[in-house]
Order: C-alpha cells, then structure tokens, then sequence
C-alpha cells in the first residue's frame, strides 16, 4: 500500500471505540482499525457505552494516544433504550438475518435512530477537517453518511456493513427501507461481507428503486455512481496463532487434556444470539449421541456462550431455551465421570480463547445467518498444524465462501446433518485433517483484518472529495 497517495487523517465511527493498544484484549476488527488509524493518524469516535441526562449533548470524553484520538459521547436512558434497543437491535438485527418472524417494527424506534444518526454526525462534525476521509462501521449508522452531507462535509465517506444485507423481499418488508436505502448512497463506497449480500443490495437499487448497475463494482441511484464491493472481513491470523501457542495458552491446554481424559471436545464460541444457530446445535449433539452411541462417554461439547443483549426478550428467552435443553441433554446421558454439555456464559481473554480453540478436535461454527464469523477464522488459525482439529462450518456464514474447501461444511437447520459431520470429525485420520486444514489456513492467513483495512482504504482514499464521480 502506497501511503503517499493516501492524504488525510482517517476519522472512523463505530458503536463502541477501541481498545487501540494491543492489550490482548483487541480483536481482530481493533487490531485491524487501531493499525490503520495509527498509521495515517486520526479519530476514532462512538458511543461511551453510558448513558447520561445530556445523551448525545454530552462533553465529548477525549482520550489520545500517539497521532490518534479516542472520542466518545454518552446517549440517554431513552435514546439507548429506542435506539440501541429498538431499531438497531429489535428491528435492524432480525430483519438483516432474515428473521423477520423476530423482527419489532415500531415507529418511535424509527423516530430514535434517525436522532441519533443526525446527533452522532452532528457531533462527528465538529471534529472534522477537510482532507479527513471518514469510515462508519455497520447497522447502527446506515444514515450518518448522508446527515454528515447535510452539515456540509465534502471528503470521502465510506461504509461497512458486519452484518449480512437480505435480499430485497426482505428488506422491502421494512417500514420506509426505500428512505433508508436512498441515504446509504450518499456514501461513497459501501463494503460488504460477501458478494451476496452486496448483490442483495444493489438488487434492491436496481429493482426496488430504479437505479443502474453501472459495472461489477458501481451502482447508480439518481445523480450518484457509489462503489458497492465485497470485502470479507479476516482476524489477526499471525497474533491469534502466536497467543494459541503461548505458555499460557500451553497450561491451559494441559489443564483441559487432563480434564478430558482422552476425550474429544468440540467446541462452540458464540455470543448468545439466536442468529448463531446455538439450541440447533445442541440438538444435533443430542442427535449425534443418539446416532452414534460410542460417542457417549467420549465427546464432550463445550459451549462458550457470552450473554449479550440480555435486556432484550428473544435473548432472554434464548437463554432460557439453552439451558432447558442442555439440562434435558446431560440429564438424560451424563454419567458420574461425563457431562455431555457445558455451557459458559463468561468472558474469556483472547489467550485463554486460543487456548481453548487448540485443545479442541472439533471448532462447531452454525449459524443459521452471519456476515462472517471470525470464530471460524479464529479456530484455524489456532490448531497445531501437526495435530490440527477439523472445522464444521454452517453454509450460511460468510466465511463459508473462504473456507468450504476445508471445512466439513453443514445445513445449520438439519441436526441429522450436522450430526453426521460432527461423527466424521471425531473419526477422521490425521492425513485428512493435515490437509483440510492447510487449505483453510491459506485464505485465513491471507485475508486478515489487516489486509481488509488496507483494501477497503485504498477504495476510500481513492475517492478524494474532487473525484467523487457521484458528485452533481
Ligand atoms: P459477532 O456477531 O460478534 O460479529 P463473530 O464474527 O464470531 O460474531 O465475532 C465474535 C468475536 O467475539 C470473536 O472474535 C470471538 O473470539 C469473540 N468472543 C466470543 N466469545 C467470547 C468470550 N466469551 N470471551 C471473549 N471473546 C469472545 C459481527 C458479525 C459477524 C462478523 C463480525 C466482524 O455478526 O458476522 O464476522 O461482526 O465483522
């Protein structure tokens, strides 16, 4: 990457800020962003993860480290609650996983995050300079692109969407998406996780709203000719294979091997969310002990499950369901000396993760829908390259498209089939796992979230305020 061609300091907004020091704690889309920002300097600014009387009124809260600017604002009880909660994640969420049987339409939810898209370009405003090129990350900004064009900003603003972009049947369903779509491309370019969703997207351009496909990577709406690409997202593939070999990730696997007792364990690593597939899978492990009883007494599924979101019904209920059915499960096949099923519901350091991640036979990766899924990434990246662990996929992750040739890819909604994978893995010989891991850790070592930066800025910067081909 020439960083001469690439002028002006970065100015990136997501919904929570940082960390930026590689504390350990950084993941992949930290790493990624804390190296690009520092690279070219510039801000970095979201949400505080307070709220305060004041909301987005509030002191910006400003932290500096090198030629780079951490800055936050606070949002109300209520704009947290309509905004955060409501339209992000109540109504947005489902929708872009195809879950509109889960998806809240309510209009004060509407109301809320257009106020706070305007608040939060409003405030971003007011940091900026001319040559600045702006970066806003995902679902909670699909709107600060075009309320920053209202304050008069004319630099370059790019936006990536994490999460998966339905196709049009399905966001039609959403009240006013032609509105939403339409201020969208007052962004410049607009990178996707994969090349559906971005064709899901242009679709909606061209068949809801009468645009153009002007090329493979351009898209016309009116006076505007935005670039809509894909650009998957990767990990920190050299920093996560260094943490899983480190001397405390080495203890840590000592501790689980004697734990295990020469059984395998297969492990899940997901937020709770219904849209990772996680009681799916809990059935197709019940499956596969039904199926294949030898594996009783012998695999044991660990399942790493962070709560999130938990001031939110479906996820409350989500818990709920986990653990009546991991109950149900361990109850019925556990024994004295083995626990089938054991769900964890903490926060685990990256090493600590890694660790895990290697001690593992079998990295369980099923979602019914999402973007990418660095899990996936992350538990190649870990394996012992002589003794690697096999990865069964869900066909509908995104990282499905990179990793297919080696993972024993699975219908996330059939457990018979996933119950048939998981037996294949605990059985396979070391040859073929030697070589199915090889051909996954190829593009996980190559698309990094890096590499991901450096070629969603290169579009960016390319795209100087001057050049902006979709400007009037
Ligand atoms: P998420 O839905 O959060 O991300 P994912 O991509 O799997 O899903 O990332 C989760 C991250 O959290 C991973 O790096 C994982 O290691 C970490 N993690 C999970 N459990 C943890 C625990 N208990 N302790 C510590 N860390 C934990 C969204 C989209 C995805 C997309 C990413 C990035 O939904 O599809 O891949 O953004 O774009």
């Amino acid at each position: 990457m020439d960083t001469n061609k690439e002028k002006g300091r970065l100015v990136v907004l997501s919904n929570r800020v940082g960390p930026l020091s590689d504390s350990g704690k950084a993941g992949g889309l930290a790493v990624g962003l804390g190296d690009a920002l520092r690279r070219r300097g510039g801000i970095w600014f979201g949400w505080s993860g307070k709220t305060s009387e004041q909301g987005t009124f509030s002191a910006f809260d400003r932290e500096t480290e090198g030629d780079v600017e951490l800055v936050r604002v606070d949002m109300t009880e209520q704009e947290n609650t309509d905004f955060y909660g409501g339209y992000a994640n109540t109504t947005l969420w489902p929708l872009m996983h195809y879950r509109l049987d889960l998806a809240g339409f309510e209009r004060r939810f509407e109301a809320a995050y257009r106020h706070i898209n305007q608040r939060m370009a409003a405030r971003l405003s007011t940091l900026l300079e001319e040559d600045d090129v702006v970066w806003v990350h995902d679902y909670h900004y699909l709107l600060v692109g075009h309320e920053l064009r209202e304050t008069g900003f004319k630099g370059p603003i790019g936006f990536f969407l994490h999460i998966p972009f339905p196709p049009p049947e399905i966001f039609a369903a959403l009240p006013n998406a032609n509105s939403i779509v339409r201020g969208m491309v007052d962004y410049d370019v607009i990178g996707f996780q994969t090349e559906r969703d971005c064709r899901n997207f242009c679709r909606y351009i061209t068949d809801e709203l009468g645009g153009e496909q002007v090329d493979e990577a351009r898209v016309r709406l009116g006076d505007r000719t935005i670039i809509a690409k894909a650009y998957p997202i990767g990990i920190d593939a050299e920093g996560f294979e260094k943490l899983a070999r480190s001397a405390d990730a080495l203890a840590l696997r000592k501790k689980l091997y004697t734990m295990l007792e020469g059984r395998h364990q297969v492990v899940g690593v997901d937020r709770l969310d219904y849209s990772k597939g996680i009681p799916e899978r809990l059935r197709a492990f019940d499956e596969l002990l039904q199926t294949y009883p030898e594996n009783r007494g012998k695999v044991t599924l660990l399942q790493i499950a962070p709560l999130s979101r938990a001031e939110l019904e479906s996820y409350r209920d989500l818990r709920r369901e986990l653990e009546e059915l991991a109950g149900h499960i361990n109850g019925a096949f556990g024994t004295l000396e083995w626990t089938p099923i054991r769900i964890m519901t903490r926060g685990f350091t990256r090493r600590a993760l890694a660790g895990i991640c290697r001690a593992s036979r079998v990295g369980l990766v099923t979602p019914l829908r999402d973007g990418m899924n660095l899990v996936a990434k992350e538990y190649v990246a870990a394996q012992d390259p002589e003794n690697p662990g096999v990865l069964v996929l869900s066909r509908f992750a995104g990282a499905a498209r990179e990793l297919q040739a080696g993972a024993l890819m699975v219908n996330p909604h059939d457990p018979g089939d996933v119950a048939g994978a998981l037996q294949t893995a605990v059985t396979m010989p070391l040859a073929e796992r030697q070589r199915r891991f090889e051909t996954m850790r190829e593009p996980v070592f190559r698309t990094t979230a890096q590499s991901w930066c450096a070629d969603f800025l290169a579009e960016l910067y390319a795209f100087r305020a001057g050049d902006r081909s979709g400007a009037a």
